[in-house]
């Protein structure tokens, strides 16, 4: 058996995605999501000039070796251009086993673990009272769990993932060119606002709802363990990005001074990235994407060493992935052992649904994968036709004296 051709398409609905489509000569065809946010164009070149050429007439059942050809064969190692392409590949290749073996992905995994996958969404409010609207349109609409993003009173961008005034929607990429907007951020006056803020989404919500933070990475190690520890009354289900994650170290002091769940790694693409901080238990949850963490082969492998570790999956699910790359989740939530919670926002507009049909479905706060041979999602070539690549970029973040800060 033998990849015949691949095709690589940029663009969708209201973002950029990157879509790979692998044909064999025996009519059976695969897809993947190479779609690395703001940076779209890069892993489609790599696609194109360095890898199709290369995957053309490989046996597309070997898809270990195929891996390990393009990830040692590249010798500079890593990085998320690279790791989102060879991740659309592997996708790809599982989705094209699935098939043949008539079998959905999680079968050849190892099957399911649950009946379905509890997932949590995104609510955002200008200020408390406008999150607090947000989180209950979550609950009433079956939501368990809920991540919960403020405005800070006096800094209305300052905290990461809010609209800009109320009722504004909010989306992080601007698509309105490539130049970054500037976000402005104060760590003392975020710290001072928002233990309280959680407390009050507790007393007002109850015990039961699953509330989630992301902090995107803002604060030293040693103002994270501080906030940390301040929000523990709160119980939060996890708090994200407390520090930079590339300092896998900064999380030691947070953990001498607080019992908080702890979920980091969305910028991670490899278990060289996140080994130290699952190993020495300085995480509760890992936060990888397949695409960004080279595709199911390798994602697999980092699931694997979090299991023995305690370590639970709480896998990026921003729009920064194409539902294509979903699907893999899907299948790796229902067979993971070790299976925490899925962020969940890209499937269920119209639009996306018509570009990548696929009975996966969302049902009282869990997704329930589908049961179709492989990956169980489509791409249709025809709606593909009506979108094309949009330059765009997330916002950039400086303190008030103008220092660059981490967004
Ligand atoms: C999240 C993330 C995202 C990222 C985005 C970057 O927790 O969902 O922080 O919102 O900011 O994916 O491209
Ligand atoms: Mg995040």
């Amino acid at each position: 058996m033998k990849i015949t051709d691949a095709k690589v398409f940029v663009g969708g609905p209201a973002k950029n995605y990157v879509t790979l489509k692998i044909m064999t000569d025996q009519g059976v065809y695969g897809l993947g999501d190479a779609t690395l946010n703001n940076r779209e164009t890069l892993p489609a070149k790599y696609l194109q000039d360095y890898l199709i050429p290369n995957l053309i007439g490989m046996d597309p059942r070997r898809s270990e070796d195929i891996w390990q050809f393009f990830y040692r064969g590249a010798y500079f190692r890593r990085g998320p251009i690279a790791m989102a392409a060879y991740g659309a590949i592997d996708m790809a290749l599982w989705d094209i086993k699935g098939k043949l073996a008539n079998l959905p992905v999680y079968d050849l995994l190892g099957g399911k673990s649950r009946e379905g996958a509890l997932v949590y969404a995104h609510a955002t409010g200008a200020d408390l009272e406008d999150l607090m609207d947000s989180i209950a349109h979550y609950t009433e609409a079956g939501y368990r769990a809920v991540r919960v993003q403020c405005g800070i009173p006096g800094m209305p961008t300052a905290s990461y993932a809010v609209p800009e005034e109320k009722g504004a929607k909010h989306f992080i990429t601007d698509y309105s060119g490539i130049r970054p907007k500037v976000e402005s951020w104060d760590s003392e006056t975020y710290m001072r606002f928002m233990p309280e803020a959680l407390m009050r989404i507790r007393d007002r919500f109850g015990p039961d709802l699953k509330i989630l933070h992301d902090v995107h990475h803002r604060l030293t190690p040693r103002e994270a363990a501080a906030f940390a520890k301040e929000v523990e009354p709160a119980r939060l289900f996890w708090l994200e990005d407390p520090t930079p994650a590339e300092d896998q170290d900064a999380l030691r002091l947070l953990r001498q001074h607080s019992t908080v769940p702890v979920a980091i790694g969305e910028v991670f693409n490899s278990i060289y990235d996140c080994n130290k901080l699952i190993e020495n238990e300085l995480i509760d949850f890992i936060r990888i994407a397949a695409t960004y963490a080279g595709g199911i082969t390798h994602a697999r492998r980092i699931v694997d060493l979090a299991a023995l570790h305690h370590v639970r999956t709480g896998f990026h699910g921003a729009p920064s992935h194409s539902p294509i790359c979903m699907a893999a989740h899907a299948h790796l939530n229902a067979w993971a052992p070790n299976f925490g919670i899925q962020e969940y926002l890209v499937l269920g507009t119209p639009e996306c649904d018509a570009l990548f049909p696929s009975d996966h479905r969302m049902e009282n706060g869990m997704v329930h994968v589908s049961d179709a041979p492989g990956l169980g999602v489509a791409f249709d070539e025809e709606e593909a036709t009506r979108y094309e690549y949009t330059p765009g970029s997330h916002p950039v973040v400086r303190l008030e004296d103008g220092t660059m800060w981490n967004y």
